[in-house]
């Protein structure tokens, strides 16, 4: 048999499946990998509510036992970190990755859903930013986390961009990708890499109807899978990228809410 690639997520549960625990394990399948997850909050949406989410995080001693078991059989080939929802849970994170060496990062530092603009937690922000980025081998911060942890405030260019990406480089993630998406005014979806010597700017046509909800957390565990896989950081973040525009080119309306990405559209257009 050949060697299995293990893959784990440290994240949230998303019931409607797009975004969370729920995009990421879909994501290290299609990546051909064998997924671990330990859960850290519970978010639900209320159809009744205009799809307010409400968000409720698990005990952080809870988060410690289940990384307990996923370390048992040693550190994983890759791992992404997503809604980690308090600063105990961020600090169980940081000593679990520390105690089990475990390397090919990827800190994806969810601050908010999408549709929802306020911090879900300001402590825990700071604490991602402080504890966890250090760790990061890559950070994939969207352009309103990146303009938090940059201390920029409101990113409005790809030169806003390429700036937040450097400071946060300059905290101690060994490679930022700064998720512009569809949220930079204009025709053009912009993601901005810097990998701490050169920029690459990737740029797609706005996907409309934008069947996007979970794109950047697939994204993310889309380029754990790579580095899983072997790829450099430099080519798991490309394909990740082909990997995300193939989901949200083949996702699909839930409901009068929410659009999410397909996590197997890359498979199905090859
Ligand atoms: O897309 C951010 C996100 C991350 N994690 C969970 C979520 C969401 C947004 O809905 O529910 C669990």
């Amino acid at each position: 048999m050949s060697k299995i690639i293990k893959t784990l997520t440290i994240a949230g549960s998303d019931s409607s499946g797009g975004a969370g625990i729920q995009a990421d394990l879909k994501t290290f399948e299609e990546y051909g990998t064998y997924g671990f997850s330990a859960l850290t909050t519970i978010v639900t949406m209320d159809p009744d509510n205009g799809w307010h989410h409400n968000v409720y995080p698990i005990e952080a001693a809870l988060v410690a036992e289940q990384l307990k078991t996923v370390f048992a059989g040693g550190p994983v080939d890759a791992m992404k970190t997503g809604m980690l929802g308090s600063v105990d849970i961020v600090r169980v994170v940081e000593q679990s990755i520390k105690d089990n060496r475990q390397t090919n990062v990827v800190i994806d530092p969810v601050m908010v859903c999408k549709g929802e603009d306020e911090v879900l937690n300001p402590e825990s922000a700071n604490a991602i930013r402080d504890l966890l980025l250090p760790l990061a081998t890559v950070a994939t911060p969207n352009l309103f986390e990146a303009g938090v942890l940059s201390g920029l405030g409101k990113l409005s260019s790809i030169e806003d961009m390429k700036e937040a990406a450097r400071l946060i480089h300059g905290l101690g993630a060994r490679n930022v990708v700064v998720k512009g998406g569809k949220a930079l005014d204009g025709k053009q979806a912009v993601d901005v890499f810097f990998n701490g010597s050169e920029y690459t700017v990737f740029t797609a046509d706005k996907i409309e109807p934008a069947t996007n909800h979970g794109a950047g957390c697939t994204f993310a565990a889309a380029i754990a899978g790579g580095l899983a896989n072997g790829l450099s950081v430099d080519e798991a973040v490309a394909k990740a990228k082909d990997f995300v525009l193939a989901a949200i080119r083949n996702g699909f309306a839930f409901n009068e809410y929410v659009g999410p990405v397909f996590h197997g559209g890359y498979r199905l257009e090859q």
